[in-house]
């Protein structure tokens, strides 16, 4: 096994994004449920992931969705998140949710709808400017319902434009996240679909276009880490955009669903030197019916664990067992790194950062869920589309 303190000195560099849309109410085309004192704006959605930083110690930065989180001035909003101990991360650009995007947005046959959604994508680099974001993240609904709707190949000729257009703009410290998502809404077919579409446009974009994985965008028992491998290994991993899912894409908390997935994608990661800040630790998830704050919580306790597994494994344990050929010995030097328990060496890790080592407890015992369902009354909860 890899030393504990190595382990341990790895840990506390990993920090993990959490998304401003993951403390708002949210739920499925069925159902929203309210929950009392969810936040009524950003700056409350900034208040709530504070606390979630405040007990991990690993959550410093926070990505918004534009429109979900417009404000007159988002200069002001990043000072507030300085204020609260946090800055803003990704901006996340939504060309999905005017009645205009019903064919597509930069791939939409009209070219006053292209244009439009063109026009949203330059504005959240101007707010990139402002806010101090590095990335500005990037998924299209587009797509098409049946065979012959429209034209696959003018399609990606479109989208091809658009991404040119953004990538002009972008500064020399910025990057484009490209998000692939291989159906929903559309269902017969989707213009950014997979890995291999958003690599192919990021490779001929350049540098500071990227490739960012949502665990939940696949086919069923689609090999998530050998995507990572790869994309590591072509220098075009730019991120992920953390989730969990047992059918489609579920948004459930992260390591839910399948935690020995979220290990073998971790040690991907390691094994291929993503372990960096140029690989962006995100979340994007949604609460429907758990208490968010403490969901979050428990999510970015799920990365840190699978991360403390990956980083434990016996690397030169595996390389010599891979290389003699040693099938059996080579797994178990895998499975014995994911069979740890590495509860408390994580507890440890934030007690010698002078934190609790239990976050969820702490969370319990501050008061603060007591204290927004009474603070925060009236007004507008935020939610899907506020
Ligand atoms: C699309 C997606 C994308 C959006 C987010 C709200 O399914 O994963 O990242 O921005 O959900
Ligand atoms: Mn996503
Ligand atoms: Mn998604």
């Amino acid at each position: 096994m890899t030393a504990p303190s190595a382990v341990k000195a790895a840990l506390t560099t990993q920090s993990i994004e959490t998304p401003s849309w993951a403390y708002g109410n949210s739920g499925t085309r069925f159902k929203v449920f309210a929950q009392q004192g969810v936040p009524r704006t950003p700056q409350e959605k900034l208040q709530d992931a504070a606390q979630v930083h405040r007990y991990t110690g690993v959550a410093p930065t926070v990505a918004l969705h534009i429109p979900w989180d417009t404000v007159d001035d988002y200069a002001d909003l990043a000072a507030y998140a300085g204020d609260l101990g946090l800055r803003l991360g990704a901006i996340n650009a939504n060309v999905f949710q005017d009645d205009d995007y019903k064919l597509g947005s930069v791939t939409h046959p009209d070219a006053a709808v292209r244009r439009k959604a063109l026009d949203h994508l330059l504005t959240c680099v101007d707010i990139m400017d402002a806010t101090g974001s590095r990335d500005l993240k990037l998924w299209f609904s587009d797509g098409t319902n049946y065979p012959g709707q429209d034209d696959i190949r003018a399609r990606q000729d479109r989208l091809s434009e658009a991404l040119a257009a953004v990538y002009e703009r972008l500064g020399d410290d910025q990057r484009m996240l490209l998000e692939y998502k291989l159906f929903e809404p559309a269902f017969y077919t989707t213009d950014v679909p997979d890995w291999g579409t958003a690599y192919a446009h990021c490779l001929k974009l350049g540098e500071k276009a990227q490739v960012v994985v949502d665990t939940g965008h696949h086919a069923p028992g689609t090999n998530i880490e050998f995507i990572v491998a790869l994309l590591l290994r072509e220098g075009k991993l730019g991120g992920f955009d953390f989730n969990s899912r047992f059918y489609a894409d579920d948004d459930l908390m992260v390591g839910a669903a399948d935690p020995f997935q979220l290990f073998r994608i971790m040690y991907e990661v390691v094994r291929g030197g993503g372990f960096t800040s140029e690989v962006a630790f995100m979340l994007d998830q949604c609460h429907n019916i758990e208490p968010k704050i403490p969901a979050i919580i428990r999510s970015v306790m799920n990365v840190q664990e699978a991360t403390a597994k990956a980083l434990l494994v016996d690397r030169d344990a595996l390389a010599a067992a891979q290389s003699a050929g040693d099938v059996l010995g080579a797994n178990a030097v895998l499975m014995d790194a994911f069979n740890t328990d590495v509860r408390p060496l994580l507890a440890e890790v934030r007690q010698e950062a002078g934190l609790d080592a239990d976050p969820m407890a702490a969370y319990a015992r501050s008061g603060w869920a007591e204290r927004i369902v009474t603070d925060r009354q009236g007004g507008q909860q935020a939610g899907w589309g506020a």
